[in-house]
């Protein structure tokens, strides 16, 4: 696999990586070759379109987005390049995620954003979703996807022996 990031992970503060950072662990996991930045649409405006402009020059493939309350940056990323934006709703600290939830699954016909669940679990499903992704034209990495696959439903099984 290129040396060089076809997943871009960004963000909009770095307080956002807690939950983000669910993104870049799968990713690793699966040896799939990305870069995780902080790309603020609403403090540094310019930079997003520069990344968005540059992304398909770059080799990105997928970019996952995550950001918190008007959360705006998967969106704005969209509207900017052609590559597939997955987006995250980062849990805010006065709606706790609803209000980026509903800012970033709310888009327009024609530039779509594919919206996860508010969280760490929407990251890490994110980023799942893009080695499914990668996985079409990848037979090594659709192997490691459905053995990660077979260990989560023996790990699901396995839980019926706790319940006592
Ligand atoms: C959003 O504002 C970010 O995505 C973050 O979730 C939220 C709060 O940012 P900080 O004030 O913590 O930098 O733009």
């Amino acid at each position: 696999m290129s040396a060089s990031p076809l997943v871009g992970v960004v963000m909009g503060s770095s307080s956002d990586w807690e939950t983000l950072k669910a993104a870049a662990d799968i990713l690793t996991e699966f040896g799939v070759p990305f870069e995780a930045q902080v790309v603020s649409a609403h403090r540094m405006p310019d930079d997003m379109f520069r990344y968005a402009e540059g992304a398909v020059g770059r080799g990105l493939r997928a970019i996952i987005a995550g950001a918190g309350g008007a959360a705006h940056l998967p969106g704005m990323l969209a509207a900017k390049t052609p590559v597939p934006v997955l987006g995250v709703p980062v849990a805010s600290r006065h709606l706790q995620g609803v209000d980026s939830l509903h800012s970033i699954v709310q888009m327009p016909k024609g530039i779509p954003v594919a919206t996860f669940a508010i969280g760490s679990a929407g990251a890490a499903n994110a980023a799942l979703f893009a080695v499914a992704m990668l996985a079409g034209e990848n037979p090594a990495l659709l192997e490691k996807l459905q053995a990660y696959r077979v260990r989560q439903t023996e790990v699901a099984r396995a839980m019926t022996q706790d319940l006592k």
